[in-house]
């Protein structure tokens, strides 16, 4: 048995596993209720993809990687549905290619920014030497409304490669257009987040992040024209409509 009361092998465990760790986030005030509906819709997507890495999401993970190990100031925004799915991932990651992991919210309350920092520390963040970043509030994002703009002058303010995953469409256009270089994870091929990507990667959360990490650390003395040629051989686009195609078809491969 594992954290929830169900075997490794039952057929729904990812997805009962998932819901689990949601409610248990909103229960700790680390997810919004919000959060709660954007999880079903992402079951839904994941449930017609097979809830599985396509390849071309795989090919999108290694793109991703890296763009972050070719970045100068990467930074992998969290959220609280993010916080509550992958938090040990997260720094694990960040820690793969040197970013800086950044709370960032839609839903923006100071009780839960700080319950997700203290989370993301107890999941290793000092250890890792992570920093953890968004109670500075002192940079924004131009075009936005009030809160969804808040952002840290020296995390995201000054990131040139930001990880978006589970985004709202907005904020991701208002990143974009600020010239940063975004990654979004998304089960949605079609949400305007996947869509402004750099490099979307239509797969669920909880299987991306480790496989970036994987990519990562795989690739870690690979050279830079290297890395730039994967980086230029990635095709959003095709990634989009592969992802698509195997939502609409029911063809897995
Ligand atoms: O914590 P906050 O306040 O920042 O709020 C976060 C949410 C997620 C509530 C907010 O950003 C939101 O409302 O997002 P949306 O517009 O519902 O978009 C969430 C997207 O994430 C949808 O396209 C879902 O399909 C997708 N999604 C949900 N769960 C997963 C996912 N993608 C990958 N993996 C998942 N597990």
């Amino acid at each position: 048995m594992s954290e929830i009361d169900v075997p490794e092998s039952h057929p729904r465990y990812q997805s009962l596993l998932t819901r689990h760790r949601i409610e248990a986030g909103v229960e700790r005030g680390i997810t919004s209720k919000q959060g709660l509906i954007a999880e079903g819709r992402g079951e839904a997507f994941d449930y017609l993809l097979g809830e599985r890495t396509i390849a071309s999401a795989d090919e999108a993970a290694r793109a991703a990687a890296a763009l972050l190990l070719l970045a100068e100031r990467p930074v992998l925004s969290v959220n609280g549905n993010v916080a509550a799915l992958v938090p040990g991932e997260m720094i694990d990651l960040a820690a793969a290619v040197g970013a800086d992991v950044e709370v960032n919210l839609f839903n923006r309350t100071d009780e839960r920014m700080r319950a997700i920092v203290d989370h993301l520390r107890e999941h290793g963040a000092d250890d890792a030497g992570v920093p953890i970043k968004g109670l500075a509030a002192d940079g924004r994002i131009p075009g936005l409304d009030h809160e969804r703009a808040t952002v840290d002058a020296d995390g995201i303010g000054s990131a040139d490669v930001v990880l978006v995953p589970l985004e709202d469409g907005d904020r991701a256009e208002a990143l974009s257009a600020m010239g940063k270089t975004e990654i979004v994870i998304d089960l949605n091929p079609l949400s305007r987040s996947a869509q402004t990507a750099a490099v979307p990667i239509i797969d669920n959360i909880l299987r991306a992040v480790p496989n970036i990490t994987e990519h990562a650390r795989e690739l870690s003395a690979a050279s830079d024209e290297e890395l730039e040629r994967i980086v230029r051989e990635f095709d959003p686009e095709r990634a989009l409509a592969t992802a698509e195609d195997a939502i609409r078809s029911g063809d897995l491969d």
